[in-house]
């Protein structure tokens, strides 16, 4: 995975990588350790007691009782300003104008803890969503060859072989598929080490897995979806989160939030503004 710091992140350089080279990129230097520590201790002190909504584990984990070993925070906007930043960083918003166009929208921004002796998830890809299982409920040649995702993860925890650091096939977002036995994907991987605050940014099309936590320490990051601004996000930001916080959204969190974009709008005059009657 190649390497970038605040200044050498030059977009057109982590496109390519994204789309033609490995399909994943670190970024190092964006955040400070005192915004780590502060996104660090939210996370901690909203996963505290079990997980919330947890996807795709690794077959096994649901029977060796491990499942409270990953627990998600969701809806981190509305847990603190730190969040905000994290998810419009200007860094990460020139990269993203050039790759999903210069509107594209969040999806969801949660964290995933993986606390010692958690299990490693299923090899997936994030786009779209994890549902490619089932490829005939989307279009037909449906294919990755342009971008409708990118996943960032804010790494909190020491990210490291044996802690888990998610895993991926460098090369696997040519073709968009669920990754099989004959791809060998334990085989094949390499992982996304990095130090807290460093940023892991990859397309989602590129087969990849939280890794099991075999390390004295949890493994947390702040994990970000970026789509372009037609898709459906995945969590309803704006239903869930305060008043106040919208009417106080900058610019770019208004785009981020999907606030600029009209649809689906009531385009039939007779029932525009009549919501009498609605289902
Ligand atoms: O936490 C990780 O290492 C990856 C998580 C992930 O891929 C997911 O939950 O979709």
């Amino acid at each position: 995975m190649k390497r970038f710091t605040a200044q050498t992140a030059d977009p057109d350089t982590i496109i390519e990588e994204l789309l033609n080279g490995d399909g994943a990129v670190a970024i190092s230097g964006l955040f400070s350790p005192e915004e780590i520590a502060e996104a660090r201790a939210i996370v901690m002190a909203h996963s505290e007691n079990e997980g919330e909504k947890v996807t795709h584990f690794q077959g096994a984990a649901a029977e060796e009782g491990k499942i409270n070993l990953q627990r998600r925070v969701w809806n981190l906007l509305a847990k603190g300003e730190v969040f905000s930043r994290m998810a419009a960083h200007p860094v990460l918003m020139d990269i993203l104008r050039t790759f999903l166009g210069t509107e594209f929208i969040m999806g969801s921004i949660a964290a995933n803890r993986i606390l010692p002796g958690g299990p490693g998830q299923e090899p997936h890809v994030d786009y779209p969503y994890w549902d490619f299982h089932k490829p005939e409920t989307h279009p037909i040649g449906f294919n990755g060859s342009f971008p409708m995702n990118a996943q960032v993860s804010v790494i909190l925890d020491p990210f490291t072989a044996e802690s888990g650091a998610t895993a991926y096939v460098p090369g696997s977002q040519k073709e968009l598929r669920y990754p099989t036995a004959e791809d060998r994907f334990y085989e094949r991987c390499e992982q996304m080490l990095g130090e807290p605050g460093d940023v892991a940014l990859f397309y989602g099309v590129t087969w990849h897995c939280a890794m099991p936590n075999r390390a004295d320490h949890d493994r947390s990051a702040i994990l970000i979806q970026y789509l372009p601004k037609w898709v459906k996000p995945m969590e309803d930001m704006p239903a869930s989160l305060p008043q106040t916080f919208l009417d106080a959204a900058s610019p770019d969190m208004r785009q981020l939030l999907g606030l600029n974009y009209p649809y689906p709008e009531v385009l039939d005059a007779a029932r525009a503004g009549n919501t009498e009657g609605r289902a």
